[in-house]
């Protein structure tokens, strides 16, 4: 029986990839790296300090760890200025309307993103009020796609994971949910969340009506 869902943040509720890209992208340049879209798609749903990891080994830089980590602080300085523009007017299309479906029927709603800045991201497009719980970036030591962030989220409503349905746009964040037990539906393409129990293109497409005919015995 589905009591609650837990959704990732990025690609899900709100699309900041581009502000991610231009961040890296600012900070490569400065540094004489080589940092492209395609590099870029291999940063979906991975944590900060693995992202500045993929981008150094691309580069075959040899960097030291305390040095890495004043990079990635320094990129994340220029996404925060970023995110002082995003506003309520950037909920990716049906993202709002699911939540205020949830909340009307009961279910409960948490957040299981790698961000350690998604309570400010969810502050600026005033989605606070729609979630429960939040399980970010802060609040396990193991990101995806290990399922500890969405077994906190779990713990924090109170329910198994069996009870929730995980919603992820990035392949290590279907390999997550599953690994933890989850439902899962992937947004997105099926060459990146395929493996997911049910895919959909995008959130629009993801209506609770939707949703619950793809889970028919577990409504
Ligand atoms: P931060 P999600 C992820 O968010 C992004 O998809 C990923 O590109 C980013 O590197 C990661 O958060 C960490 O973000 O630097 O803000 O801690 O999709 O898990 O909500
Ligand atoms: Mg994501």
């Amino acid at each position: 029986m589905i009591k609650g869902f837990i959704f990732d943040l990025d690609g899900v509720i709100t699309d900041t990839a581009e502000q991610h890209f231009e961040a890296w992208k600012k900070l490569a340049d400065e540094l004489g790296w080589i940092f492209d879209r395609k590099v870029n798609e291999k940063l979906r749903g991975v944590s900060r300090m693995a992202s500045i990891n993929i981008i150094k080994d691309h580069n075959k830089a040899n960097v030291d760890e305390d040095t890495l980590f004043h990079l990635a602080e320094k990129k994340n300085n220029y996404y925060k200025e970023a995110l002082k523009e995003l506003s309520q007017d950037d909920f990716l299309p049906g993202a709002k309307e699911l939540l205020i479906h949830l909340k009307r029927e009961g279910f409960k709603v948490a957040l299981g993103s790698s961000s350690k800045n998604a309570k400010t991201v969810l502050s600026q497009l005033q989605a606070t009020p729609y979630f429960d719980a939040v399980a970010d970036g802060n609040s396990t030591k193991r990101s995806k796609p290990e399922p500890d962030i969405f077994l906190f989220g779990a713990k924090a409503l109170k329910l198994k994971p069996e009870e929730c349905i995980v919603f992820e746009d990035a392949e290590s964040g279907v390999d997550a949910a599953k690994k933890g037990g989850f439902h899962s539906v992937g947004i997105g393409p099926k060459g990146r969340v395929g493996h997911a129990d049910v895919r959909f293109e995008t959130m629009k497409e993801a209506t609770l009506f939707a949703v619950k005919s793809s889970f028919k015995n577990l409504f």
